[in-house]
């Protein structure tokens, strides 16, 4: 059943996330806050591309391309709290602080918060030279990112705005592969992907939800999603929580 308020703590399985790294806990979080967060969402990146195309500049939080199309395609905005009151609210909240540290086995501590948009947009943009990039998210893990900035363990919680389905670029987990060590590729253009033999196309699961649902995984594990093909925004709150070191490490 749908709840009416965001509850304070759920049920998880632990054993099957150590298993395969992720967890799909479905709609969790009540419709009408859903509403407000796709307001929000919403807001954060009409107000950026005003801002934008009157300054003529770039904000560097906004990630876009231009598809084959010639369409504007907006991936994500990275970081969002102090756009999205009530998703700076949910993040800090006590469901969340549950979920994640009941995952990471201590304190988390939230790292990172975008929304992804997976949608085109109409707005002038003559102004900026935009590369042509196909709508794919590339197979991969941001472990190797988290670790540079001196977090070896992250959970990361993607809250479905929209609903998560094969047509709408949900995003796929190749289950397990946060147990190995995995190839990264560089490219010029997407950062560092994981190439088709160190996670095969057949070994993928789609993670289909409702809005409302949250999507769980270990930061190792590798995921991708592929184009939204809805016509609409597929929208996503992702947040990163990273492990606090245990009372004392790290003292001389
Ligand atoms: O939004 C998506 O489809 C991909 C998200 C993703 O890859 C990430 O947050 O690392």
């Amino acid at each position: 059943m749908t709840p009416s308020t965001v509850p304070n703590s759920v049920p998880l399985n632990r054993t099957q996330f150590t298993k395969d790294g992720y967890l799909v806990l479905p709609e969790i979080v009540p419709p009408a806050m859903i509403t407000r967060l796709r307001a929000e969402a919403d807001a954060a990146l009409t107000g950026m591309l005003d801002t934008m195309a009157h300054e003529r500049v770039t904000d560097p939080r906004l990630t876009w391309w231009r598809l084959p199309s010639g369409r504007l395609y907006v991936l994500k905005i990275k970081s969002v709290l102090d756009l999205a009151a009530t998703a700076a609210v949910l993040a800090a909240g006590p469901l969340l602080h549950q979920v994640t540290t009941d995952l990471l086995g201590s304190a988390a501590q939230l790292i990172d918060s975008k929304f992804m948009y997976k949608q085109t947009v109409d707005v002038p943009a003559a102004w900026t030279d935009l590369p042509v990039l196909g709508e794919e998210v590339c197979k991969h893990t941001d472990a190797v990112y988290y670790r540079a900035k001196g977090h070896d363990q992250v959970v990361t919680v993607a809250l479905c705005l929209d609903d998560c389905t094969p047509t709408t670029g949900a995003l796929k987990v190749w289950p397990g592969t946060h147990h190995r060590d995995i190839e990264m590729i560089a490219t010029q253009r997407q950062g560092p992907v994981v190439p088709d033999n160190a996670a095969p196309d057949s070994h993928a699961v789609a993670l289909l939800a409702p809005a409302g649902s949250m999507l769980v995984w270990d930061s190792a594990l590798v995921h991708a999603s592929g184009p939204n093909e809805s016509g609409r925004p597929r929208r996503l709150l992702v947040l990163g929580y990273a492990a606090t070191a245990a009372a004392g490490a790290g003292a001389p």
